[in-house]
């Protein structure tokens, strides 16, 4: 089982929503860090076909500081120098940092002006979104050289199953390792590696050997490798979530694991299930290479929790505009708007509005339609019953055939 390097320990991973498909997912335009794509549990998955009862061999890889190093990379003066992707200006805030500005403690999401404090003489660099896309289908060129089982769940990540892999290869370990220097010899960028025999672990492992490494956590080493890790390298579980479990006397995957179901429940509602299995190593999510989505959205966790009017509108505002830009981007149109929100107590509310569904035609197909059915949403909701410590909105009942059909889409759907 692998231990964390010296050199990752020196920086802390950032931690992402539960379930959460990456706010990148391929073909997106840039969103600002701290968004995410809403969670959407009813994809239609076609899953990777399953060994028979036997267990599965998934490698989940991730480059490493991915929109600095390709910007590292194609200007060779940045190189060895601490670089942040994202605006330097007030409200800029950095999307990616290099592995010498982490040093610093500059890390993704975090204010620009808070940054250059760390690291006076951090470098900005404007995103390029075009050179980080063409990375993305070179990585992924790569991916599909050994199995057709790619999920994407970013531009710079995605989970393989591998437990049939085309060139007959058979050790998941050595196709890892063939997948990183076939990254390395076309992109010249280092990606890192984590092989198990489910989703969960070798997510995590993946981060475990950051940048430019590998971990395998085999069958028989799940439980105790996640026994060991800090409640906060468990994905969703963000600073809020892990204060409230140090207060419940949870600091590890052990102690999680001591805590009944009922016990998870009454303290996190909806997200102690997945907190119960995973204390256990256990996920049974297969890798879905043809994910059909089934809504569009994003959502927001707070710094600070929210509860006036006021507050809760002007970030209502905010989701609106990026989660239509999304919708822009993926061309979908659909019926259903939902806002959803999570109080601080861990419960979710959400709330929805369709339009039609008669007469068929229409659509949720101007912001405009979409931002006010949000308002009203929010409206309905307020006041709230308690503050709140996330927010989100989504489009479903998406109309997927006539989207395909329209020419701009393929070229939106190659990148995928
Ligand atoms: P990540 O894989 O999360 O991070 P990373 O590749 O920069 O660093 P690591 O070595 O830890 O994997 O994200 C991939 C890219 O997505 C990142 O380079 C920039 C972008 N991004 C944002 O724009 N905003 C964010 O909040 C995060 C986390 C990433
Ligand atoms: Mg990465
Ligand atoms: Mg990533």
């Amino acid at each position: 089982m692998c231990t964390k390097s010296a050199e990752r320990a020196l920086v802390p991973p950032y931690r992402v929503q539960i379930g959460v498909q990456s706010f990148l997912r391929a073909g997106n335009a840039p969103i600002l860090p701290l968004m995410s794509d809403a969670v959407s549990t009813d994809d239609d998955d076609e899953g990777a076909p399953s060994s028979g009862g036997g267990l599965r061999k998934i490698i989940h890889v991730d480059m490493d500081a991915f929109f600095a190093s390709v910007e590292q990379r194609d200007d060779p003066s940045l190189r060895g120098k601490p670089v942040a992707v994202g605006g330097a200006g007030g409200r800029g805030v950095v999307a990616a940092a290099s592995y010498e500005a982490r040093k610093f403690g500059v890390k993704s999401a975090m204010p620009s002006v808070t940054a250059k404090r760390r690291c006076p003489d951090l470098i900005f660099v404007r995103h390029r979104f075009d050179a980080y896309k063409e990375a993305s289908r070179e990585i992924r060129a790569v991916f599909e050289h050994h199995t057709p089982h790619v999920e994407p769940l970013s531009l710079d990540e995605a989970y393989l199953d591998v437990t049939e892999d085309r060139l007959g290869i058979g050790s998941a370990t050595r196709i890892a390792q063939l997948i990183r220097q076939e990254i390395k010899a076309k992109t010249q960028l280092t990606a890192s590696a984590g092989v198990s025999y489910n989703k969960f672990l070798a997510k995590i492992a993946s981060d475990q050997n950051k940048p430019d490494g590998m971990c395998v956590i085999r069958p028989g080493e799940g439980a105790d490798f996640v026994a060991q890790l800090p409640i906060r390298r468990f994905h969703g579980v963000g600073p809020k979530a892990e204060e409230k479990m140090k207060r419940l006397g949870i600091e590890t995957g052990g102690d999680l694991a001591l805590k009944d179901i009922e016990f998870l429940r009454a303290n996190f509602g909806s997200f102690a299930d997945y907190l119960f299995r995973a204390a256990r190593g256990i996920d049974l999510r297969p890798v879905s290479a043809h994910r059909v989505r089934k809504s569009v959205g994003g959502e927001r966790t707070f710094s600070e929790d929210k509860s006036s009017g006021a507050e809760l509108r002007e970030t209502l505002e905010e989701i609106i505009d990026i989660v239509w830009e999304r919708i822009e981007n993926s061309k979908a149109r659909g019926r259903t708007v939902t806002l959803k929100v999570k109080f601080t107590d861990f419960q979710n509310m959400t709330r929805s509005q369709s339009i039609g569904p008669k007469p068929a035609s229409e659509w949720i197909e101007d912001k405009a339609t979409f931002a006010r059915i949000s308002r009203e949403l929010l409206s309905e909701a307020l006041p709230l019953a308690m503050p709140i410590r996330l927010m989100g909105l989504t489009l479903s009942n998406l109309d997927h055939g006539d989207a395909a059909q329209r020419p701009k889409d393929n070229a939106q759907l190659s990148l995928l």
